[in-house]
């Protein structure tokens, strides 16, 4: 079967495996369900293999969908590799308290192309394919804005940005330059499709490093573009006991995946393939995806995917006795979380 199909049925049926756990307070679970989703999907598939470079971390830390770990057609030594980021639940928080923010979303490119990523913070810009040649995130934020501003020939363009804490002054700022600021609680690679599906103009802020390997895979198969650069944990939390422990793992990771703080990191740097997919699911989503629902013996799911400039945008529906008898593995998913 088409691996596009695969993969799009498999961020489907992740949404639909953790939608027993929206609501109930509980991150773990709403992961563990997606994730086993998605071993369960993929481990039989034939004619390609997934290697995770960014996923659920590392072997110690994860049972399934650690880094390193080969999904697909362990048989055939003479099938593809390819290079994978996963995030099964991206946005465990908002899919535990049912407010909007959370997808299970997957990308996948060329073997040896994407660059693993620390769980440090990274400063991200994504901007839709109009401004893809303004943007210059060495020279800062606000000289990216005015030079969107310039190009579009209009001050009020559309931002999304993360409303936190260490967000305050640039949004002030922002506000202050006319821009219209779409806030958000939690789900950045979910407001970068929103620029994608053409709802803002850029998404700005400062989230997690491995998502954005999720969103420069978006970047390069939608046609926009992103810059981004790690960010000191002190830099988001200056007085939490924590830090002086993060900014010795923070040296040793750096030293690890040959990165630094100075780098402004493009979307190709971060993946180095044109030709990388990009799919993603909706979970309590928002914004231009639904959220994953239930009625009447039928989930409805909007899924996203894009590749080589072309996004696509879908309404799936699961009738689940007809599925269940054409796949044993969305049998036993489905029973297993059934709500
Ligand atoms: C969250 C989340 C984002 O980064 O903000 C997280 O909503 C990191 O920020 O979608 P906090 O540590 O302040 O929660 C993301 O997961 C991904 O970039």
């Amino acid at each position: 079967m088409n691996r596009d199909i695969i993969l799009l049925r498999t961020v489907e049926v992740a949404a639909i495996a953790s939608y027993k756990y929206i609501g109930k307070k509980n991150k773990n679970l709403v992961d563990q369900a997606a994730v086993e989703a998605f071993q369960v999907m993929l481990k039989n598939e034939k004619g390609f293999k997934l290697k995770v470079v960014n996923g659920e971390g590392e072997l110690d830390e994860a049972p399934m969908l650690f880094v390193g770990q080969i999904l697909g057609d362990l048989e055939d030594p003479s099938v593809l590799t390819y290079d994978v980021s996963v995030d099964p639940v991206e946005g465990t928080h908002p899919a535990a308290y049912n407010y909007a923010g959370s997808i299970s979303t997957i990308a996948f490119s060329r073997e040896n192309t994407m660059l693993q990523l620390p769980e440090m913070y990274m400063e991200k810009l994504f901007v839709s394919t109009e401004f893809k040649e303004c943007i210059n995130l060495s020279k800062g934020i606000v000289f990216s804005i005015e030079a969107m501003q310039f190009h579009a020939k209009r001050k009020d363009l559309k931002c999304i940005i993360l409303d936190k804490p260490r967000h305050q002054e640039i949004i002030r700022k922002m506000n202050d330059m006319g821009i219209i600021v779409r806030l958000i609680q939690d789900g950045d690679v979910l407001a970068a499709i929103d620029v994608v599906n053409g709802e803002a103009d850029f998404v700005y802020g400062i989230g997690g490093a491995p998502e954005g390997s999720l969103m420069a895979a978006l970047s390069i198969s939608s046609d926009c573009k992103m810059q981004s650069r790690l960010v000191r944990y002190e830099e988001v939390w200056p007085n939490e006991l924590e830090t002086i422990e993060r900014q010795n793992k923070e040296r040793a990771w750096l030293e690890k995946y040959n990165l630094d703080f100075d780098s402004i990191l493009h979307d190709l740097d971060l993946i180095d393939d044109h030709k990388v997919r990009f799919f993603a699911a909706g979970l309590t989503a928002g914004g231009s995806l639904k959220p994953v629902d239930y009625k009447n013996g039928k989930f409805y799911v909007n899924a996203f995917m894009s590749s080589h400039g072309i996004v696509r945008n879908f309404n799936s529906v699961y009738d689940v006795k007809k599925v269940n008898s054409l796949k044993p593995e969305i049998k036993f998913l489905f029973d297993k979380y059934k709500r």
